[in-house]
């Protein structure tokens, strides 16, 4: 406790000498987003920590998260320092999605206007039309299916279907998945709804469509801690990184939050609700940074960087 209490005075300081701000995903550890918040930085879904960091005026972007978020993060503010706890921090949707096949996927339907989650590599962004996250990619596919545009889809299949399924647009799909949404089981969360009759069932769309039709709400990290708030029940059974429980019991301390059923009976889970790759961000990794950048900035491509900013650029003005 003593040696956590001194990593974090000991980043504290680093930040203020470095004129550095930590920017926190909800799926990273408690003390990390409490840290960031303690600090003046803040705690996000990727839209609003890549909304965070373009607007915030320090020199120095430290991003705890994964590596398209720090991506995102330099595309947007190429003069700042983009840091990160450890670039070995990536995700399953992004790994499953390389430049050269994504691009072969794309070739192959020319009539399509490429939208891809921000869950993607720089290069997977430069080649999109449109860059979405799950906070904004309902009504960004809506609006294109009103302009009569097809649409090719990546990397999850999931959030995919249920956009599909929601506005009626017509999609192909990438076939990749988050390893963390989908592991969410069907008849455990039926059981799990037995036993809490009164609880109200919250669910992130990168989950499997059979358990998206059991929630009560459907949405981003953001709009599921919005719907804490607001529905009127006292339990939550939540379908998405248990990280994000740090903030629902911070603005609902009287409410009672339940993990959602992951692996079967007897069966293991590699990624039970629980991002691997979000806890690589320690208090250790986050000194690291500050002290030896190297090996912990991140860097894009140059014209990568410039066809990433365009599709980006779209996704922030739509609606800001
Ligand atoms: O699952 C993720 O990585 C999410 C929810 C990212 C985001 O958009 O905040
Ligand atoms: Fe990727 Fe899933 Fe981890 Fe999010 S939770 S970073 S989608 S693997």
């Amino acid at each position: 406790v003593v040696e956590r209490e001194q990593y974090k005075a000991r980043i504290k300081s680093l930040l203020k000498e470095k004129n550095a701000v930590l920017i926190a995903h909800y799926y990273t550890d408690p003390e990390i987003q409490a840290l960031a918040e303690e600090t003046g930085g803040c705690v996000a879904d990727s839209l609003e920590m890549a909304r965070f960091g373009n607007n915030h005026s320090a020199e120095t972007l430290i991003v705890a998260g994964v590596r398209f978020m720090g991506e995102t993060a330099k595309v947007l503010t190429p003069e700042k320092t983009v840091l990160m706890p450890t670039l070995e921090a990536t995700c399953s949707l992004d790994l499953a999605c390389p430049i050269e096949e994504f691009n072969a996927f794309c070739d192959q339907h020319p009539d399509r206007t490429v939208v891809v989650y921000a869950n993607t590599s720089t290069a997977v962004k430069a080649r999109a039309d449109w860059i979405v996250t799950s906070s904004c990619a309902l009504e960004i596919v809506e609006h294109l299916d009103e302009q009569g545009e097809k649409i090719l889809w990546g990397p999850d299949r999931h959030l995919g279907a249920y956009i599909e399924k929601q506005t009626g647009a017509d999609m192909i799909m990438w076939q990749g998945a988050c390893i963390v949404h989908d592991e969410f089981k069907t008849k455990a969360l039926h059981d799990m709804k037995a036993l809490h009759p009164d609880a109200a069932v919250l669910v992130h769309p990168e989950s499997p469509a059979e358990i998206i039709e059991l929630a009560d709400a459907v949405g981003s990290t953001s709009q599921l801690i919005k719907a804490a708030q607001e529905l009127p029940n006292q339990k939550f059974i939540v379908a998405t990184d248990r990280g994000i429980f740090y903030k629902m019991q911070q603005l609902c301390p009287d409410k009672e939050f339940f993990e959602a059923p992951t692996a079967g009976e007897g069966a293991t889970c590699r990624s039970c609700a629980h991002c691997p790759w979000m806890a690589m961000n320690g208090l250790k990794e986050i000194e690291q940074a500050l002290l030896n950048p190297e090996g912990r900035e991140v860097f894009v491509d140059a014209t990568e960087r410039t066809g990433a900013l365009k599709s980006l650029d779209r996704m922030l003005s739509f609606n800001a």
